[in-house]
């Protein structure tokens, strides 16, 4: 099972990261309060509650990736479901996630291409499939969604979430 593994030692050294930041005081715990997980953009939604739909839509041509839209702004406390679709030819993803932790994600899918992700914040999506993520923003920043399949990033395959 080389994919669940490569999957379980990104997260094992994201939490080795968060030990070390707190022992250093630098963040506060209650960052860390997800299982474990950490997710810069805010936190898994909840379907009970009143969201907006926004449509995703990947696709990939001949020296082109894309995601429409790949600028989004999102008011800090709301709800998001995107509803993503693939109408490409290839697989894509969509990790939704701090700038940093998408750049270092991305290093770690270069060592591990077959990596893939349906988590709470990203998902990965064979060609003409539709997910969905149910998402609060709950801090104000600039956020980014990518797909990190190797070569996808450079491309073209970004994109801005602007919480205000
Ligand atoms: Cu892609």
């Amino acid at each position: 099972m080389p994919r669940r593994s490569a999957v379980v030692g990104f997260s094992v050294a994201a939490c080795l990261g968060a030990a070390l930041a707190m022992s250093q005081g630098v963040v506060p715990f209650r960052a860390f309060a997800h299982e474990g997980h950490v997710f810069a953009a805010g936190e898994p939604g909840d379907p009970k509650k009143p969201f907006r739909t926004v449509e995703i839509t990947m696709s990939d041509g001949p020296g082109t990736m894309t995601y429409t839209p790949n600028k989004i702004e999102v008011r800090k406390g709301e709800q998001i479901k995107f509803v993503l679709k693939n109408t490409g030819y290839l697989a894509h993803e969509f990790l939704l996630d701090s700038l940093e932790n998408n750049a270092k994600h991305k290093i770690e899918m270069q060592k591990n291409p077959e990596m893939e992700h349906d988590d709470p914040n990203g998902k990965r999506l064979e060609p003409k499939k539709s997910a969905e993520i149910l998402w609060r923003f709950t801090k104000a920043g600039t956020f980014e969604f990518a797909c990190l399949i190797p070569g996808h990033y450079e491309t073209g395959m970004k994109g801005t979430i602007v919480v205000k």
